[in-house]
């Protein structure tokens, strides 16, 4: 296999050469480079990725020997189409909108955005869809959407400029109440409709807040699958809002909608207000094991039990484990400091005694005082799942 920047040089060769006057290389890098799933660009090796459609899930196991940032190769997908192939010389920013003094669009190079003051921070990306299998396997409830299991999140460092510093420099008024990053992947066509390019609206207040526009993860350039050259990266936020592959901000001093903030990414059911919660901002709180559901483990042999917890809200405080389906519980050792937007490795020492089946259960608690709780309020297409897993393990 080659190495990942002698993969990128040949797909950037495969994709100008046929479209060298288009500005954005939409073909499909595909045939010379190996690769599993349609869209993405890396290799998504088994035992690492589990495909699901145009996305990849990481497995939770293949994190047990990873630290606190996800690498890149480890990172999960989530496309609704698939990852174009860009060039940076090519790729300019556009500003645009209401919300801009004389209403006059602003450009930005990939070497002008570079060029900002810049900033590094770390963050989970996390799915708003995360954990929504559980939703059916766990409390018999019907959802529509990708199954993912717990691995639809990674934490990276991002490096990039700051969303305000260039939203001052377009001119942003003091009327401007939303911004809404659009991304250059392909339109999205829902059940025969063309919904048009991924875009969700963004209060200013959020935006000129801590926002970045990255164009680096964990040190490297971003890969192309991850929004190659520039993704919006909004902390604490679900996943939707940190937009790929960032082509144009529109900038308005009315309030914007997008099929992301109106038909996707609200709660809906019985729960629920009628015709919808508001649109959904901040993740939850989880936590997971570094195990696969049903793995197989020898009676009377010790072990130790990882996994990871995390939550938008604040620093993880506790989080304790149950190896009996949670009759009993016991505190796990925390192995990071605990901190927002990140998440938290965890251990604790574990002798099964008897043979069968059991469920092993994390339950974290963070310092908004917030915990896991038994199930999730259900809604139809599966957001937020917070509750308590119960993790299915045989021992023989
Ligand atoms: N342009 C664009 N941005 C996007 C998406 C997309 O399909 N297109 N998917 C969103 C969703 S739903 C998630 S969860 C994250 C996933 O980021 P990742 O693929 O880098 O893990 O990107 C978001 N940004
Ligand atoms: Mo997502």
């Amino acid at each position: 296999m080659t190495s990942a920047p002698d993969r990128r040089r040949l797909l950037k060769l495969i994709a100008s050469a046929p479209l060298a006057a288009a500005p954005l290389a939409h073909a499909a890098p595909a045939q010379a480079v190996p690769r599993a799933a349609p869209g993405i660009v890396k290799p998504l090796p088994p035992g690492i990725f589990t495909l699901r459609g145009t996305n990849a899930e990481t497995d939770f196991a293949a994190l047990r020997d990873t630290g606190p940032l996800t690498p890149a190769d480890r990172f999960f997908v989530r496309n609704h189409t698939s990852t174009p192939v860009i060039d940076e010389r090519d790729w300019t920013l556009t500003v645009w909108g209401s919300g801009l003094r004389g209403r006059r669009p602003v450009e930005f190079g990939y070497g002008q955005l570079r060029s900002l003051p810049s900033v590094t921070r770390t963050a989970v990306v996390e799915c708003a869809g995360n954990g929504r299998s559980l939703f059916t396997a766990q409390q018999g409830e019907t959802v529509s959407g990708t199954p993912w299991t717990l691995g639809a999140l990674g934490a990276a460092r991002w490096r990039g400029a700051r969303l305000r510093d260039v939203l001052d420099r377009a001119g942003i008024t003091a009327s401007a109440v939303e911004v809404m990053p659009r991304g250059l992947d392909d339109e999205f066509i829902s059940g025969g409709v063309n919904l048009g390019r991924v875009r969700r609206p963004l209060p200013v207040a959020k935006a000129l807040d801590d926002v970045i526009l990255a164009y680096e993860m964990n040190g490297e350039p971003l890969p192309y699958d991850h929004g190659f050259p520039v993704r919006v990266i909004v902390p604490s936020w679900i996943g939707i809002a940190s937009v790929k592959w960032l082509g144009d901000i529109e900038v308005s001093d009315t309030p914007l909608v997008s099929p992301w903030n109106t038909q996707f990414y609200r709660l809906f059911g019985a729960a629920h207000p009628a015709g919808g919660s508001a649109p959904l901002t901040r993740q939850t709180i989880k936590s997971a094991l570094e195990l696969p559901f049903g793995a197989t483990v020898a009676a009377g042999v010790a072990m130790t039990l990882t996994g990871r917890a995390w939550s938008a809200a604040a620093p993880v405080r506790t989080v304790e484990i149950s190896t009996d389906g949670g009759e009993h519980w016991r505190p796990a050792r925390l192995c990071d400091t605990p901190r927002r937007d990140g998440w938290v490795r965890w251990s604790a020492d574990w002798r099964p005694r008897t043979t069968g089946r059991v469920e092993i259960l994390a339950r974290a608690t963070d310092r908004a005082r917030g915990v896991q709780p038994e199930r999730t309020v259900h809604n139809t297409q599966g957001y937020l799942f917070d509750a308590v897993v119960r993790h299915p393990v045989t021992v023989v």
